[in-house]
């Protein structure tokens, strides 16, 4: 290898040729001041938050133990989905549903960004693994980034450091994951806290299984672990290899009786995943652990059934509406300390506030770094950005299911598909079978949240969640869902649901109290699994039978909860055309069977 006068490059805790090689190349191309390959350690965390802190981008919460606020630039708080690429060889390999751009052509735009995209910074070398590191096949990756925020943000999000390299050896296969902020500092020019380029791309090469990622410092354009890897090239992965790479949460629950199910939960961004995965029910003696807040990893197991994996190591939760009263365990998580608030507001006193939660401030600093008072609040101005996020360590939440580091995976019952639909679709319906589940997951449905740029409230399609996430054709990835169902033992295969916790009734109100009630609908879900709750039969699925969904003690209009069970034919009616619609955007990959369910659905609704 040519030696590179670059401090640091040569001090690498490993001899794995391909890595070594692939950071020499980048090292070369981006010209940083300096490399650090990271270690994970205390130390590091403290020296970078140090220098966070220096920075200006980090302020210390006195308030809560090794937490630290910090605001974004105004035009990097979200995902970008129009300037995201899934550059397969074949364009029909990307799909109708992401964009494409030839990957050569891409590499190439890219390489010339990055050429010096560094200079003046430190390059960051992070080896991970997503999911337990003692895996019998660990899934490795490294980032390569010029952001201390990443770095940090990785320690929490997955499994960092020291022991990944070691258990990566000389020869271990992984995925390389290139960040670069793209701001360079010329010698002697101050830094800004948040640097960041107007040009963003995030960029996934599925056939090398490689992530470029330039321009954005936030979420899950920036933690390339998140939603590059764990989502988009993991599904890729995982339909060569037979599994499944989904947006869902995973959550134990157990009933009175000590009867234990668990069940994976597709939700877009924003629309309560966290506060599921964390529920503290309502029903007496019911119980909920959490073994994942946003991606589940499935694999059949010797005994066919769905294993489930999370392969993150750490929450990035939506701040906003998060409170003592919807989310009590993920408070209890944050109270802990060592985290990372992102875009919240902050108070004089050194604690974080955000819409929702508890107390009214009255004198805070806003995400804009502005100082913010109730009467801005009511002239339209949130304190903080409705995709402000929290990032904690896992291991802090107080009902972490103690499986939850298993390498196994946890044999998943019933898998949920929900959105944000304020008509049609009813509290809960269970699928006839897996093929009418795939279909219902294929047509999913949402009000579109902030935590994607773009117009929010807009119902869009968003299959099993993973709209912006497949990293490949929806059609094929309809069709890898319906083949796994096929090669698997029915009756060893999750039940499919479909829930919407958000129907409204004419004046707007929400039908259903939601939050820790929802687990009425858990218990009714898993009652039909064990053969002990009643079920009627609709064009769209079995729904509860009158009396099966446990209300005791619950303070509602009985005629609201029959509102949000109901079936609307003429709603449903006017619904096949937009799912028609929806289906041909799709293109030529789109599986027969899904016109099949569509057309049954259609004869069923008469
Ligand atoms: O910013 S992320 O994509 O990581 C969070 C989310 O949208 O779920
Ligand atoms: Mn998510």
């Amino acid at each position: 290898m040519t030696a590179l006068a670059i401090p640091g490059l040569d001090h690498a805790p490993t001899t794995h040729e391909r890595l070594l090689s692939w950071v020499h190349e980048v090292a070369e191309l981006t010209s940083p001041d300096e490399v650090v390959w990271c270690d994970g350690t205390q130390e590091e965390w403290d020296r970078l938050t140090g220098r966070l802190v220096d920075a200006g981008t980090f302020v210390p919460l006195p308030k809560r133990p090794n937490s630290f606020w910090c605001a974004s630039d105004p035009d990097d708080v979200a995902r970008v989905e129009e300037r995201t690429f899934i550059c397969s060889r074949d364009p029909a390999d990307a799909g109708a549903t992401n964009n494409w751009l030839d990957p050569a052509e891409m590499k190439s735009v890219m390489t010339d960004l990055y050429r010096g995209s560094m200079r003046g910074r430190t390059m960051y070398v992070i080896p991970f693994c997503m999911g337990p590191l003692a895996a019998d096949k660990p899934m490795f990756g490294v980032e390569i980034t010029d952001s201390e925020y990443v770095v940090v943000s990785m320690h929490i999000m997955t499994r960092v450091g020291r022991r990944v390299i070691e258990r990566m050896g000389s020869d271990a296969d992984f995925v390389p994951c290139l960040h670069s902020v793209g701001a360079p500092l010329a010698e002697g020019a101050d830094d800004v806290p948040w640097p960041c380029n107007e040009t963003k791309y995030i960029t996934h090469f599925p056939e090398e299984k490689t992530i470029w990622s330039f321009g954005s410092g936030y979420g899950g354009n920036a933690l390339l672990g998140k939603k590059c890897y764990s989502l988009r090239i993991a599904s890729a992965l995982a339909r060569e290899e037979g599994w499944l790479a989904e947006h869902m949460l995973i959550l134990k629950l157990t009933s009175p009786a000590d009867r234990v199910h668990y069940v994976a939960a597709a939700f877009p961004s924003a629309c309560g995943k966290t506060n599921l995965a964390m529920l503290e029910p309502t029903i007496p003696g019911w119980r909920v652990e959490t073994l994942g807040d946003d991606i589940a990893w499935m694999r059949f197991g010797k005994d066919g059934r769905l294993y489930a994996v999370n392969p993150e190591n750490g929450f990035f939760g939506v701040a906003p509406g998060t409170n003592w009263k919807t989310n009590p365990n993920a408070m209890r998580t944050l109270e802990q300390g060592n985290s990372i608030f992102t875009n919240v507001a902050r108070t004089a006193d050194g604690d974080v506030w955000w819409e929702g939660m508890e107390g009214s401030p009255e004198n805070l600093t806003s995400w804009k770094k502005q100082a913010w008072t109730p009467a801005d609040g009511a002239a339209g101005e949130p304190a903080a950005h409705p995709n402000s996020r929290y990032c904690t360590p896992m291991n802090q939440c107080p009902v972490l299911a103690p499986e939850w580091d298993d390498p196994q995976g946890v044999p998943i019952s019933a898998i949920l598909f929900g959105g944000r639909r304020a008509t049609t679709v009813p509290l809960v319906a269970q699928a006839r079978d897996w093929q009418h589940g795939v279909f219902l997951g294929a047509t999913l449905s949402s009000e579109k949240t902030a935590a994607a740029t773009g117009a929010v409230g807009q119902v869009r399609r968003d299959p099993m969640a993973m709209l912006p996430f497949i990293g490949y054709n929806a059609g094929d990835y309809f069709q890898h869902w319906v083949d796994l169902g096929k090669q698997a033992d029915a009756a060893a295969l999750p039940s499919i649901f479909y829930v919407n916790w958000f129907r409204r009734g004419e004046d707007g109100r929400f039908l259903w109290p939601g939050f820790g009630e929802n687990s009425r609908v858990l218990k009714w879900i898993v009652e039909r699994l064990d053969g002990d709750a009643a079920a009627a039969e609709t064009a769209v699925g079995l729904v509860p039978a009158a009396d099966a969904l446990d209300l005791s003690g619950l303070d509602v209009d009985q005629a609201d909860v029959e509102a949000a069970l109901a079936i609307d034919a003429d709603e449903w009616r006017a619904e096949l055309p937009l799912i028609e619609e929806w289906f041909d955007t799709i293109g030529p990959a789109l599986p027969s069977t899904m016109r099949d369910e569509l057309a049954a659905l259609r004869q069923r609704l008469g």
